[in-house]
């Protein structure tokens, strides 16, 4: 090619967003964590192994922490084929692909082995296959591990009532404000970026998340230093290729992606149980603490949300009660 027309191709691509230049497909994958974080660094090793297995051919490029946005436009962006791979929470999909709410619900999941066990089986598959089967055009190549989400405020809670009049940060799905409305608190939805700054202003009185989540962004530093351990959302995470993407791919290449998808699953897995327990020793170091409560009365006042969401999907929810 003339110097010319490599430029002109370069431009299509950049143009297109497919990353195709020359021979070699440039894949971008997009995370809000920071690099090192679990997901980052399973992604990280699956894009070297998918390199490894195409000679090159294929390649991951990592835009981590946030550069292209929060995670509703990094979402946008995949759905048009910017981004090419992302690793997100199910929490803000929800508005696209409403069917994975019942996974957003509080509560549906009993404990995090729970959770694992039905991702792993033929539910979780279902739930991959039906994004991938929606108009979002998004294909879902595999779960990740988010953990546990509780509370993390400036005054300490320990029931529903402590959380009167308390602005509470939630995630993007108006499923989410329905839950912390119903917790007691007054749910309010919005970018993770912007939590830091929301607590400290006193935007919000507090957020929720897991400890990795709550040590990498810092909003402990922020001021919410009480740590409440009410475990109300147990939501997996995935990594979804962008359709666009996706179709340019060969179908060697898409098998290879499955394969290497599900690696990082479990690989993703062995990392978050190590950071778990790296960062809970970390945020109790820095003096966070951690109120340890009954969270039973959390649990039957979120039964109307599960209730309203939870209605379309009777059958659904049974089975994943069933699955042991
Ligand atoms: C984290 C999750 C992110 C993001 C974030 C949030 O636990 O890994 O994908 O959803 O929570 O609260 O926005």
């Amino acid at each position: 090619m003339t110097n010319r027309r490599v430029l002109l191709a370069v431009a299509a691509a950049a143009l297109s967003g497919a990353g195709l230049v020359g021979a070699q497909t440039i894949i971008k994958a997009a995370d809000v964590h920071p690099a090192g974080y679990p997901t980052v660094a399973a992604v990280e090793s699956m894009g070297k192994k998918i390199d490894a297995a195409t000679n090159g051919r294929i390649k991951f490029q990592l835009f981590p922490g946030s550069v292209l946005g929060d995670e509703k436009a990094m979402i946008e962006q995949t759905q048009v084929g910017a981004i090419q791979l992302l690793r997100t929470s199910l929490g803000p999909v929800g508005p696209v692909v409403p069917d994975v709410n019942v996974f957003n619900m509080p509560f549906v999941f009993r404990d995090i082995a729970h959770m694992r066990a039905v991702i792993d089986g033929p539910i979780g598959q279902e739930l991959l296959d039906k994004i991938s089967a929606s108009s979002a055009r998004m294909v879902a190549l595999a779960w990740m591990d988010g953990g546990s989400r509780s509370l993390y405020t400036k005054k300490p809670v320990r029931k529903p009532e402590d959380l009167k009049g308390q602005k509470i940060r939630m995630m993007g799905n108006p499923l989410f404000v329905d839950t912390m409305n119903a917790m007691g608190g007054n749910g309010i939805s919005m970018g993770y970026g912007e939590v830091f700054t929301a607590i400290q202003t006193g935007v919000v009185d507090g957020a929720e998340n897991n400890p990795p989540s709550l040590y990498t962004a810092n909003h402990f530093k922020a001021g919410a230093r009480f740590y409440t351990q009410t475990n109300h959302l147990i939501i997996p995470e995935i990594l979804v290729m962008s359709k666009v993407a996706w179709d340019r791919l060969s179908p060697a290449d898409q098998a290879l992606f499955k394969r290497l998808g599900r690696e990082a699953q479990m690989d993703q897995r062995k990392l978050w149980d190590a950071a778990v327990a790296d960062y809970t020793g970390k945020l109790k170091a820095e003096g966070v603490e951690f109120i340890e409560i009954d969270n039973r009365p959390f649990f039957q006042a979120t039964a109307p949300v599960r209730a309203k969401y939870g209605a379309p999907y009777a059958d659904l929810m049974n089975r994943i009660a069933a699955v042991r």
